[in-house]
C-alpha cells in the first residue's frame, strides 16, 4: 500500500506501523491500495486525493487520542468511542469509510524504562523531566493517563502493552486493508498464473508447480479472501465431508449469474476444496 495524506498529520508513523505489522508499504506508483491519513478535519485536499486515487481507498484518522482527550465529557463507551463518532460523521464528507487509528500506540511494546516509569506515576510518585518527556512523545497524555489508570486497577506489563495496542485501533485498520486488498491481491495471482501457464508449455517444472498442492490451495485463499470481502462466508471445515460440500457449493454459485472475478473465485474454490478434500481420504 502507499500511505498519503497531507504534510505533518502523521504519515511517517502510520507507514512504520503498518510496515511493523507486515504490510508491504511502497510508492503510489505500484501499490494495490492507498492509505489517506487524515487528522482532525478533511480538507478538499483531502477528497481531491481520495478521489483521483484510481484504486482502493482508505482514509484512517489518526491521533485519535487527542479527539478522545480534548472531547468533553465522559465517555461510557470507551475512550475512542468519540474517536469512531468522529470517523462516522468526517466520512461522509471524505466520500469513504474512515477508521480511527493511534498511531503513536500501534508500535513497539513497552522498553524498561517508559514502564518503570508508569509504575511511579501510577503509584503517585514523580519521575524526572527527561523520562517524562519521553512519555509524552512515545504515548502522549492520553496514552500514559490509561496506562496509569490501568496499572492502578492491577494490569501487568503484559497487560498494558495489549491494553495501548487495543487503544490504538491498529487491528481495525490492518483488516480494512485487508479487505479492501483481497481483490487487487486475486488479480495479480491470477496474472501470475496466466504468464506461468504460458511459460509452463515448454516447462515441466513450472507446470508442476502449477499443479503443486500448496499452488492449488493457495489460489483458493487468494479467492476466499476476495468473497469474504464482499461480505460472503466460506465454509472453513476441514473434513472431508466439508471440503467436498464447499466444492459442490461453490460449483454451483460459479455456474450461477456472477461477474468474471466472482466465477474465477468460485472455480480456485472448487479446484482447492476438491484438492483438500482428496488429500483427506475423500473418495465418490
Ligand atoms: N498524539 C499523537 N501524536 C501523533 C500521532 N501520530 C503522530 N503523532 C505526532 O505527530 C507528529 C507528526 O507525525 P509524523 O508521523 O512525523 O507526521 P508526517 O505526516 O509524516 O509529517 P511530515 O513528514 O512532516 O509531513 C509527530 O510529533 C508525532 O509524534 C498520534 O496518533 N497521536
Ligand atoms: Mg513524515
Amino acid at each position: 500500500m502507499a500511505v498519503t495524506g497531507r504534510r505533518g498529520v502523521g504519515r511517517s508513523t502510520v507507514a512504520r506501523v503498518l510496515a511493523r505489522s507486515g504490510l508491504a508499504v511502497t510508492t503510489p506508483a505500484d501499490a494495490d491500495v492507498n492509505v489517506h491519513v487524515l487528522a482532525e478535519v478533511v480538507k478538499p485536499e483531502d477528497r481531491a486525493a481520495i478521489e483521483t486515487a484510481g484504486r482502493p481507498v482508505l482514509a484512517v484518522l489518526t491521533k485519535a487520542d487527542l479527539i478522545a482527550t480534548t472531547a468533553p465529557g465522559r465517555h461510557p463507551d470507551g475512550p475512542t468511542s468519540v474517536a469512531r463518532f468522529r470517523c462516522a460523521q468526517l466520512s461522509a464528507r471524505a466520500g469513504v469509510p474512515i477508521e480511527p487509528l493511534v498511531g503513536i500506540l500501534a508500535g513497539a511494546a513497552l522498553d524498561d524504562a517508559s514502564w518503570q516509569a508508569l509504575q511511579a506515576l501510577a503509584g503517585g510518585h514523580s519521575v524526572d523531566a527527561a523520562v517524562r518527556g519521553r512519555l509524552m512523545v512515545t504515548l502522549d497524555a492520553f496514552g500514559i493517563r490509561q496506562a496509569t489508570a490501568a496499572i492502578r486497577r492491577g494490569a501487568t506489563r503484559r497487560d498494558v502493552d495489549a491494553l495501548l495496542r487495543g487503544l490504538s485501533g491498529i487491528d481495525g485498520v490492518v483488516d480494512a486493508i485487508g479487505v479492501l486488498g483481497a481483490q487487487p491481491r486475486y488479480q495479480r495471482v491470477l496474472d501470475a498464473v496466466a504468464e506461468l501457464e504460458t511459460m509452463a508449455v515448454t516447462d515441466g517444472r513450472i507446470s508442476e508447480f502449477l499443479a503443486h498442492d500448496d499452488t492449488v490451495v493457495a489460489r483458493m485463499e487468494a479467492a476466499v479472501e476476495v468473497v469474504e470481502a464482499a461480505g460472503i462466508t466460506v465454509d472453513g471445515g476441514d473434513t472431508a465431508a466439508a471440503h467436498l460440500r464447499r466444492a459442490m457449493h461453490w460449483q454451483s454459485y460459479r455456474r450461477g449469474p456472477v461477474a468474471g472475478t466472482e466465477r474465477a473465485c468460485g472455480a480456485d474454490i472448487v479446484r482447492g476444496s476438491l484438492r483438500l478434500w482428496s488429500k483427506v481420504g475423500g473418495s465418490v
